[in-house]
């Protein structure tokens, strides 16, 4: 049985939650919680991340090796595309907003987050263990000056890292006002990556998490602020997930 460790508000982990579900695989989620997922991680793996996938004896950590290793093993439905050219311009895309998208989408939602903790602490405790949710409560203020530190998480950071988003979603437009997809004619992991690690700042259904009904005024103006060109996120979301 495959089994996902995970974060069910981490953008990385949905690239994997949606590959799983849209490949039509069978999977046990494990929720871990923030601070505490690092003694279940760090037995499996060699890094403290997540997601962490096992199935059998095999363990895989990043998100774009457990991708490739889920089209190996389960070639049906494949994201990753058959034609080499094709391939690489779709790894390369999938490179490109890891590195580029990800990272800096967690800065700029967590700065907002990390203030509303009636938001936050349910998206850590959903759907993990009973006492996750108090546990959250009560190691709160804790968790959350680790977290800006381990992650560079303050205003500063919080500038900079929307400049990249806008550089990142330029070039996503760009490409998608002339094609369907990012790579090739068939929505393939560029498309998934992109629209995964973009996913927060659009909240689309069918991500997992019960999205806000009252998003803070903050929330609502960055999320407003790239909304012009990321509707094909929830176009993706709609068709493919
Ligand atoms: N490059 C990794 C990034 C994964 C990542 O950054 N995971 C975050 C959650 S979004 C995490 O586990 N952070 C806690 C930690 O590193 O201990 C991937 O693609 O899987």
């Amino acid at each position: 049985m495959i089994k996902l460790y995970q974060f069910p508000i981490s953008h990385y982990c949905e690239k994997i939650r949606w590959a799983l579900d849209f490949k039509g695989l069978d999977y046990e989620a494990i929720n871990l919680l923030p601070g505490l997922h690092i003694k279940t991680t760090k037995k499996l793996a060699k890094y403290s991340s997540v997601p962490v996938l096992t199935d059998g004896d095999v363990v895989l950590q990043n998100s774009n090796e457990i991708l490739s290793y889920l089209d190996e093993t389960y070639p049906n439905k494949s994201l990753t595309p058959a034609d080499e050219i094709i391939r690489l311009e779709a790894l390369e895309w999938e490179k490109y907003v890891d590195a580029e998208l990800g990272v800096h989408v967690r800065v700029c939602c967590y700065h907002i987050l990390l203030e509303n903790p009636k938001i936050v602490i349910p998206f850590f405790a959903h759907n993990g263990p009973w006492y996750g949710s108090l546990l959250m409560r009560l190691g709160f203020s804790k968790l959350k000056v680790k977290m800006r530190q381990m992650m560079n998480i303050n205003a500063e950071s919080f500038v900079q890292s929307k400049d990249k988003i806008h550089q990142a979603v330029d070039k996503l437009y760009d490409q998608l006002q002339n094609q369907a997809f990012l790579a090739g004619g068939e929505f393939s992991r560029a498309d998934l990556a992109a629209a995964s690690l973009l996913a927060p700042l659009v909240m689309p259904e069918g991500y997992g998490l019960n999205w806000p009904k009252r998003i803070p005024d903050e929330l609502k103006a960055l999320m407003d602020e790239f909304k012009g060109k990321i509707s094909w996120v929830d176009g993706f979301y709609k068709k493919y997930r």
